[in-house]
């Protein structure tokens, strides 16, 4: 029997029946390892996550070029004031590229600056500490340089197309970032006088800690990393990455002639990689919620970026 309703319930079930069968398509891309473009249709939360975990990412590139532009005037050859300023621009491209991919999810470049501005926004910890002496602009290439690599050469793999593609770029870069860093420190260790090797050693001192910061909160107190992975956004848990790290790096070390600042640093031989001692949690949180060392510093010279660069 008909009835005027059925008329109003039509389509209300044809857009449900549809809805689920976006759904079970962009599943099973994920689950066989594909990737979603742009106009692709996505779950509101994985827009949302991407969007959140890109433009964090971008802010980070662009807050990350103001402790290494601190020594821009003050390298110690035209030869490594040069490779410091490629460096730095390049952080700079990276934060476009990011932006650029950012975009595609729906939301301007301006909005994502304005959350930034306004103290709403994310950007990696690491930037909230400061560069007190020319070793650190080696040890930030060499350790923060190396975790972003540990970390970012798995999102070329990342199932939203636009941000696999952006990373690529940046890890090519980064690479050479890395070695840069490693390069400048082994001069100074090698060729060095005894204050120099100090200045490095008590570089490695302070950045080793918030290096293994960057990857994140340990895997049991991640809220965001089980659908990530889920979603193939991430793609190696932030505990994986951190442990990665630590392995590739210990020899790297070595090779330096610097001691990593911690005791309980040792090889595990069953487990084949290193146990660590326990990362000052307390210490992350903090920085994060807008007080480390530098957070009110930071923030105040992209906003001043900002006002004096408007037309
Ligand atoms: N700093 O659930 P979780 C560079 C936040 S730039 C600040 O594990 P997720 C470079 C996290 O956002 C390097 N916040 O989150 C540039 C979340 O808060 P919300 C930047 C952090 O997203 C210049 C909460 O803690 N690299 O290479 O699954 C010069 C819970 O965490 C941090 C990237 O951004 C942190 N360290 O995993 C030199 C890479 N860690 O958003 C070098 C892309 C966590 O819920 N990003 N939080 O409020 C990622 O891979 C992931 O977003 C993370 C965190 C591994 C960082």
């Amino acid at each position: 029997m008909y009835t005027q309703a059925m008329d109003t319930m039509a389509p209300i079930q044809a857009q449900a029946g549809e809805d689920v069968a976006r759904q079970q398509r962009f599943d099973q891309r994920i689950d066989a390892g594909g990737f979603i473009e742009a106009k692709d249709w996505m779950p509101e939360h994985y827009r949302k996550t991407l969007l959140r975990q890109i433009s964090q990412h971008a802010h980070s590139e662009i807050v990350g070029m103001l402790p290494e532009g601190n020594w821009i005037s003050r390298a110690p050859t035209l030869k490594r004031k040069a490779i410091l300023l490629a460096k730095v621009q390049d952080e700079g491209g990276h934060g476009l590229y990011l932006y650029a991919a950012a975009e595609t999810l729906g939301t301007s470049r301006d909005q994502m600056l304005a959350a930034l501005h306004e103290g709403r926004a994310k950007y990696s910890s690491i930037f909230n500490y400061p560069t007190l002496t020319w070793a650190d602009v080696g040890v930030i290439g060499w350790l923060v340089d190396g975790a972003a690599i540990m970390n970012q050469v798995p999102l070329c793999r990342c199932s939203y197309a636009p941000y696999a593609r952006a990373m690529v770029r940046i890890c090519r870069e980064e690479s050479f970032h890395q070695r840069q860093g490693y390069d400048a420190l082994l001069t100074m260790m090698q060729q060095g006088s005894a204050a120099q090797r100090e200045m490095v050693q008590d570089a490695v001192d302070r950045w080793w800690w918030p290096s293994l910061m960057m990857f994140g909160p340990p895997d049991d107190q991640s809220p965001n990393s089980a659908l990530s992975m889920r979603w193939g956004i991430k793609r190696i848990s932030n505990d994986e990455l951190r442990r990665k790290f630590i392995d590739a790096t210990v020899p790297q070390a070595k090779v330096l002639g610097v001691t990593l600042p911690d005791p309980e640093l040792t090889w595990n031989e069953a487990r084949q990689s290193h146990d660590h001692g326990p990362i000052d949690w307390d210490e992350f949180r903090r920085v994060i919620a807008g007080d480390g060392p530098c957070n009110r510093e930071r923030l105040a010279a992209r906003v001043r970026a900002w006002d004096e660069g408007a037309w």
